[in-house]
């Protein structure tokens, strides 16, 4: 395949709004700005990326302004006039960084988006994946009621959701998930804590084992995976882990130690596609199924989310709603729209969309463009 030299890199920081806040066990979301990543290579092909990051350290440490620091000042500098034989070594040159896997992630997928186009080939394809459509589920944030709860369900399960999610906290748990299980028995049902319960839950928790979830998701804190152990030893519910996953090495142990029993991949969380095309491989061999979570994406991501999601171990539908479900106006040239629970992925090269120029526009606060070699800090070569 040919290779693609990056020739500028553009940060276009913009705010964007949400159709209606999203609320978790550790805040709400209404606005957040986000960093679309912009790599033009020599030829002019754009291919793009985002940080799936919002204003505050709530979900795990970084921020949009966290993300869009780092890639200025040690990400792009690595990257900018390199020639790149295949995007999976990306991950490797910016391995010089520790941490800091969101903003990794915006640069690392949008060196996949262009590398595909350069190529003349689907994104999936090069990532070797083997469904033409996915199936989708929807993640509904903390409602005042269960019967706000009940009502949300039924209207998204009659739109064709192949799997709620709920999320739950302490004071909005047991009573919310009763009502939905005795409202919907047959539905695939999961609950989502964010970390929102210790090991001293444990037999709270423990409730929850009579409402045959699919799953119960980071229910203990968001750096651990020792305590999840324990409790899955005393739970029949299945865990799922989503903070606690940064690194295919979290993963290994993870699954070594028995703490869980899925895994949910975040492209941002775990630092790029190619990671996440590792911890998937290694969930394979292991049985361990896996689906593609979400950060309340705009089309940017979410387009890699879908492509994604067409490795073969990504067997449970993800939080990958389509783009009406988020936003007023999504900001790609081919919106995301599902059909019947599923998303077809779109057949263009890339992502198969470009970012609108006059979407970006309305929501701009800055573009700030690179083109040439520079430093602000020693960059390791
Ligand atoms: O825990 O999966 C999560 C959104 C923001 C931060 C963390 C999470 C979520 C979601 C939203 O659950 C899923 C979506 O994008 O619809
Ligand atoms: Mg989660």
């Amino acid at each position: 395949m040919n290779p693609v030299y990056i020739k500028e890199v553009v940060l276009h920081t913009i705010n964007v709004s949400l159709k209606s806040p999203f609320t978790t066990s550790f805040g709400t979301i209404k606005t957040k700005e986000v960093c679309i990543v912009e790599i033009i290579d020599e030829s002019g092909l754009s291919g793009w990326g985002e940080t799936v990051t919002s204003d505050e350290p709530y979900y795990n440490e970084e921020t949009t302004q966290t993300a869009r620091y780092i890639l200025k000042d040690f990400l792009i500098p690595k990257l900018i006039k390199k020639e790149i034989a295949h995007p999976k070594e990306v991950k490797q040159l910016l391995s010089f960084v520790r941490r800091h896997q969101i903003a990794k992630a915006a640069i690392e997928t949008a060196v996949w988006d262009v590398f595909s186009k350069k190529n003349n080939k689907p994104l999936y394809e090069v990532l070797g994946g083997i469904r033409k459509k996915i199936a989708v589920g929807k993640s509904i944030g903390i409602q005042n009621t269960p019967e706000e709860l009940v009502s949300k369900v039924a209207q998204y399960v009659n739109e064709g959701f192949q799997k709620i999610k709920v999320k739950i906290a302490p004071g909005a748990d047991i009573e919310f998930i009763k009502k939905v299980r005795d409202s919907f028995p047959d539905i695939n049902l999961m609950a989502d804590a964010n970390s929102a319960y210790t090991l001293e839950d444990i037999e709270h928790l423990k409730q929850l084992d009579q409402y045959n979830l699919i799953m119960i998701e980071q229910p203990l804190a968001h750096d651990d995976i020792i305590d999840h152990s324990n409790l899955q030893k005393e739970m029949s519910t299945p865990i799922c882990l989503d903070e606690s996953i940064h690194t295919y090495e979290d993963a290994r142990k993870a699954i070594d130690l028995g703490s869980c029993k899925i895994i949910n991949i975040k492209i941002g969380r775990v630092g790029g596609l190619q990671e996440s095309i590792r911890i998937h491989d290694l969930c394979k061999e292991n049985n361990i199924p896996v689906w593609c979570g979400g950060m309340l994406e705009t089309g940017v991501g979410r387009s890699h989310n879908l492509h994604m999601t067409t490795l073969s171990n990504f067997t449970i539908p993800g939080d990958t709603a389509p783009s009406s479900h988020y936003w007023h106006e999504d900001i790609i040239t081919h919106d995301i729209v599902m059909d019947r629970g599923y998303i077809s992925i779109p057949e263009g090269i890339g992502i198969g969309s470009e970012v609108c120029r006059k979407s970006l526009k309305e929501r701009l606060i800055q573009s700030e463009s690179f083109i040439s070699d520079y430093s602000v800090h020693p960059i390791p070569s």
